[in-house]
């Protein structure tokens, strides 16, 4: 096992990554910028290095200074969380040529996942499904609009090299093909400097399921059954939950096979996703795999009683995976995201000091937080304030828990997005489990508090 980890990451997931290496009794190294020195995980952490000022270009992804703070602390490992450079292939490479161990997959892995056509060819030469489209970018409009023929309408034109949802554009019959083509080829031009673009059918309300992968150097990988995050706005996750309403128990066969299988196909280590879009006929496709651990990812441990971050350890040090197939699910699990954000103004941040801060409790529920009363949230990070996790023995007894966990939180002094939480939990589409990745666009009177 490592004996000291350094953390190259803030908020709420530094203090998760300290949290495991506690609990396996490795000393942690926290990181952080000028803008977080006051920060939990600074406190927590058994060591400390300032890597440099507020924004995260300058300090939380500098490379080398996060390296010569791991030399400087003697860590011999870097967990990088998720976002900053948790999927950066130089990274993990540097810090293999450093002799520090990444705690994630390969560099080669986190490359081959990194380019959608890559990422997309390596599973379809596994029979994983795809969805049908051009084996690789488009020379022209004519010749695309001819593939988009054969098809069939409606088609959606995607960026190659892109990704939250840049550079993507919906065409619903051919009259609109060419200017769709010509939107979305010069946004991927500005966005990711390659207009390269492909084309594929469009799934018109596809539910958004991912399944959570744990691989080891041993060639075990199994699967954790899946999550439902189809709830989500301009590509960002609002609400997960597990297990999906629309999963049976011989869809997640299919699908949890189907994901093992793509995963195995490059030798996968350590945990990751498989993200699908599921569609309303009961067909899957697989989108992309993200190579790290993810935000949702408590909704899996709290389903599955498997400490994903302490595997994520152990497999990196070179130990066996310690379960070796799904556990039996323990009932239903929803996550809220509460963001310093304000719904009614286009989710626009709200940075500042927390004045009062009043947790919620009790039974099946968890919270994941860095804030306390009196913490400043800086305006340089993401908005993250805290994720709140509650469990039931079944999806309405989950849905009551999440219910009294939003009435009974209280922050003071940021505005957050806990009482738009509070809407779409009472919304009677989201109780009947009646979601779809356009269900916020639809539902528009949620965003704002009733008069
Ligand atoms: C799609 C799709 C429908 N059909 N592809 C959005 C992010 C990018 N990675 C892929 N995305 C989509 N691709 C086809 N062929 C719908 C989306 C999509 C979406 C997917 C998952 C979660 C939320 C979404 C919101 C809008 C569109």
């Amino acid at each position: 096992m490592f004996k000291k980890i350094l953390i190259a990451n803030r908020g709420e997931i530094a203090l998760r990554v300290i949290r495991a290496c506690r609990e396996l009794g490795v000393q942690t190294v926290a990181v952080y910028s000028e803008a977080d020195r006051e920060s939990l995980h600074v406190r927590f952490a058994d060591d400390d290095v300032c890597i440099g000022p507020a924004p995260a270009r300058d300090s939380y992804l500098k490379i080398p200074r996060i390296i010569a703070a791991a030399e400087i602390a003697g860590a011999d490992a870097i967990h990088p969380g998720y976002g900053f450079l948790a999927e950066n292939a130089e990274f993990a490479e540097t810090c293999a040529a450093s002799n520090i161990a990444f705690i994630g997959p390969t560099a080669e892995q986190i490359r081959v996942m990194g380019d959608k056509a890559s990422a997309r060819n390596a599973m379809a030469a596994v029979g994983v499904p795809i969805i049908p489209g051009t084996p690789g970018p488009v020379e022209d409009a004519e010749e695309a609009l001819e593939f988009a023929r054969e098809i069939g309408f409606p088609v959606i034109i995607k960026a190659a090299a892109g990704g939250g949802g840049k550079g993507m554009r919906v065409a619903a019959e051919p009259e609109d093909f060419t200017r769709s083509f010509q939107l979305a080829r010069s946004e991927a031009l500005s966005a990711f400097g390659s207009g390269d673009v492909y084309v594929e059918k469009y799934l018109e309300r596809p539910r958004h399921i991912e399944f959570q992968i744990l691989g080891d150097r041993y060639g075990n990988v199994i699967h954790l059954g899946e999550r439902d995050c189809s709830v989500q706005r301009r590509h960002q996750k609002l609400i997960e939950e597990a297990p999906s309403v629309a999963v049976t128990p011989e869809l997640r066969e299919a699908m949890g096979e189907a994901s093992v299988r793509g995963a195995q196909a490059i030798d996968y280590v350590g945990a990751g996703t498989i993200e699908m879009l599921l569609n309303a006929d009961g067909n899957f496709y697989f989108m992309e795999m993200n190579t790290r651990i993810q935000v949702e990812h408590p909704v899996t441990e709290v389903l599955t009683g498997v400490d994903l971050v302490k595997e994520q350890i152990r497999v990196a040090s070179g130990e066996e995976l310690s379960v070796t197939e799904m556990p039996a699910l323990r009932g239903h699990v929803i996550e809220c995201r509460v963001n310093a954000e304000d719904p009614a103004r286009n989710f626009q941040p709200s940075p500042g000091k927390i004045d009062v801060f009043h947790p919620p409790g009790g039974p099946g529920v968890r919270l994941d937080t860095h804030v306390y009363t009196g913490y400043t949230v800086p305006p340089y990070y993401d908005s993250l304030l805290a994720k709140v996790i509650c469990q039931g023995r079944d999806r309405p007894e989950a849905l009551r828990r999440m219910q009294v966990a939003l009435e009974s939180f209280i922050i003071e002094g940021v505005t957050t997005t806990i009482p738009f939480l509070a809407r779409v939990m009472a919304d009677p589409h989201f109780q009947a489990g009646d979601v779809d990745t356009r269900f916020l666009e639809r539902e528009v009177y949620l965003l704002k508090e009733p008069a």
